[in-house]
């Protein structure tokens, strides 16, 4: 039988949402943002989503031609700022990640647009940048979507395959262990840094997919997308404590000081 993706509503108790994730290895939570939050962040990014070049494939590269790539996006949109640590996530990211680390962060923030006639990109697992342990590992990673438009299976929804996080590394997914996230505008759809996942092919005319992918890693491991150097300090400096911490401008602090920095060097 071919595998599912749970579905939740945003309202979903936490614990609940945890059992779900924890389960598949992957979830989609609807009613996550508004219609105008979502446009809010589009307009935010309109103008470095025109420039993003849509390059013909390369069947070799990781990355699909004829998609948009922008990343960066904490300084790019301050609406995303406020979604980086939306109350579900922040139930979802403590839950899975806190008991590995005392800080959890975002790892990586990325934009992506899947044009008509992009193929499937290779399956993969976030974690696989820690190559030094290999599947199955601990929770490193929580990953997350954001749906900014309608996902489909022939839009380029996410390929996943429910179950991986608890693979071999060895263990290859046959077509029918594979599913394509199918959600609405809104919904956000989760997985844990050890399942297999990737963009999906865009078998449409013209209908551009568009999700926001937002990655969270533990406090004490390297951020893939170097934070430090993809937002102004003078912005850091302004955010809220919470904002701070996911960005990684914060110790992994339980009483060994991972991180540690003198406070008074930024002011
Ligand atoms: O676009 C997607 O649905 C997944 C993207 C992804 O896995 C990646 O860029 O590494």
């Amino acid at each position: 039988m071919k595998p599912t993706i749970p579905v939740c509503d945003s309202g979903e108790n936490p614990d609940a949402m945890h059992d779900l994730l924890s389960e598949a290895g992957c979830l989609v939570v609807t009613g996550m943002a508004e219609q105008t939050t979502i446009d809010l962040v589009k307009a935010e990014l309109a103008d470095y989503m025109q420039e993003a070049e849509s390059e013909e494939d390369d069947p070799e590269n990781f990355y699909p031609g004829k998609t948009h790539r922008v990343v960066a996006l904490m300084h790019r949109s301050p609406t995303m700022r406020e979604l980086m640590t939306h109350p579900v996530v922040e139930q979802l990211g403590d839950r899975h990640l806190l008991p590995n680390c005392a800080k959890w962060q975002l790892n990586v923030s990325a934009a992506l647009e899947i044009g008509p006639g992009a193929r499937d990109q290779i399956l993969h697992r976030e974690e696989d940048l820690y190559q030094y342990w290999s599947p199955p590992r601990p929770n490193l990673i929580l990953a997350s979507m954001w749906a900014m438009s309608d996902f489909t299976a022939d839009n380029g929804g996410t390929q996943l395959v429910p179950g991986s996080h608890r693979w071999e590394a060895d263990r290859v997914a046959t077509p029918d262990e594979v599913v394509r996230a199918e959600m609405p505008a809104g919904s956000v759809l989760f997985w844990l840094g050890g399942t297999l996942h990737g963009g999906g092919a865009n078998v449409t005319e013209d209908d551009w997919r568009y999700g926001i992918i937002l990655t969270y890693v533990l406090g004490w491991l390297r951020q893939e997308e170097n934070q430090h150097l993809s937002i102004p300090l003078l912005d850091v400096i302004s955010m809220s404590d919470v904002m701070r911490t996911r960005l990684g401008f914060d110790m992994d602090y339980d009483g060994d000081g991972l991180g540690f920095y003198d406070p008074t060097v930024l002011l």
